[in-house]
């Protein structure tokens, strides 16, 4: 009743998100726990990528906790936001409850786009294109100064379709979205309309809405009725263009020592809606070597 009163105008009367936070969590488990790549291709890939210290690591660490029914640490965050913490290009697979076998989609982190130099974002261009054709093997350093080249070990010269990216996830954090710099929201551009040629689809997560949104900090339940929320949710979409139903709001697990009902809701609904998207038979057209 306090929250309702001191967050009264944040608060919609009308929820612009439907959750039924008891329902959701457990259909969504359901479909991801029954989801079989269809034709050819054995897993699906999710490649994410965004700004430094967005919440990258910490969405994968998110997805492997919820999935593995306990807080994990798989991918390494941290919280010193300078350069990108993230240096390797490393696919995490995420096994299953038996531990016999791994789920069919993985995840891939990307090292952190930052405005240094005009440089620095050509150089991050080059290596999201090759992310996304699949032309990078497990382990690459990446090199602020340079791609990587078609002479570097660490080329795939060719890449089947469990190599290349079936959807692109560009993660913003809630709390700078008003000051997204110009330079970063046109490269992100670049790489919309290099993943839209390559026929990848691409979607946003907004994570720290608990930070960016006091209406959800006291309660994450309120994601649904925050309008503060809602606003940056257009917001991001002018600025990147990609659909508001393409943006998918995220409180990782960053912090906390126990699993949440609400949290694990939110990030197993967006899992879902990834797999979804990227398993689209009409973002399947580009050719590739099977
Ligand atoms: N409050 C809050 N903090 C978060 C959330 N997600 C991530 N963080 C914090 O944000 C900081 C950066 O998170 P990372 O996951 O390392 O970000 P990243 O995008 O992988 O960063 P780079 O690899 O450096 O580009 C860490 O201190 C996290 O604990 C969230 O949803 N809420
Ligand atoms: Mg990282």
């Amino acid at each position: 009743m306090m929250m309702e009163k001191r967050f009264s105008f944040n608060i919609l009367e009308k929820p612009w998100l439907p959750i039924d936070w008891d329902r959701d969590r457990e259909t969504d488990l359901q479909f991801i726990n029954d989801y079989r790549p269809k034709g050819s291709h054995r897993q699906l890939r999710i490649l994410l990528h965004g700004p430094v210290g967005a919440g990258k690591s910490s969405f994968i660490n998110s997805v492997f906790s919820a999935l593995e029914g306990r807080i994990c640490h798989k991918a390494t965050a941290c919280n010193i936001i300078q350069n990108s913490f993230t240096k390797k290009y490393i696919t995490y697979k995420i096994k299953r409850g038996d531990q016999e076998t791994a789920y069919p989609f993985v995840l891939n982190d990307m090292t952190g786009l930052s405005n240094i130099s005009w440089k620095h974002r050509r150089v991050h261009e080059k290596d999201m294109k090759m992310a996304m054709m699949g032309h990078i093997k497990d382990e690459y350093k990446f090199h602020p100064q340079s791609a990587l080249s078609e002479t570097d070990p660490f080329f795939n010269r060719n890449p089947t379709i469990n190599d290349k990216a079936h959807i692109l996830v560009t993660v913003f954090d809630a709390n700078t979205i008003n000051q997204l710099d110009q330079n970063i929201a046109e490269t992100i551009q670049e790489i919309r309309d290099e993943a839209t040629e390559l026929g990848i689809p691409h979607v946003a997560i907004l994570s720290k809405i608990d930070e960016a949104c006091p209406e959800i900090r006291e309660d994450i339940k309120n994601v649904c009725h925050s309008r503060t929320l809602q606003q940056k949710i257009q917001l991001l979409s002018k600025l990147v263009g990609i659909p508001e139903n393409c943006i998918f709001p995220i409180k990782n697990y960053h912090c906390e020592k126990k699993l949440n009902h609400e949290t694990d809701a939110l990030i197993l609904n967006t899992l879902r809606s990834l797999i979804e998207i990227g398993s689209d038979p009409v973002h399947q057209t580009a050719p590739y070597q099977t």
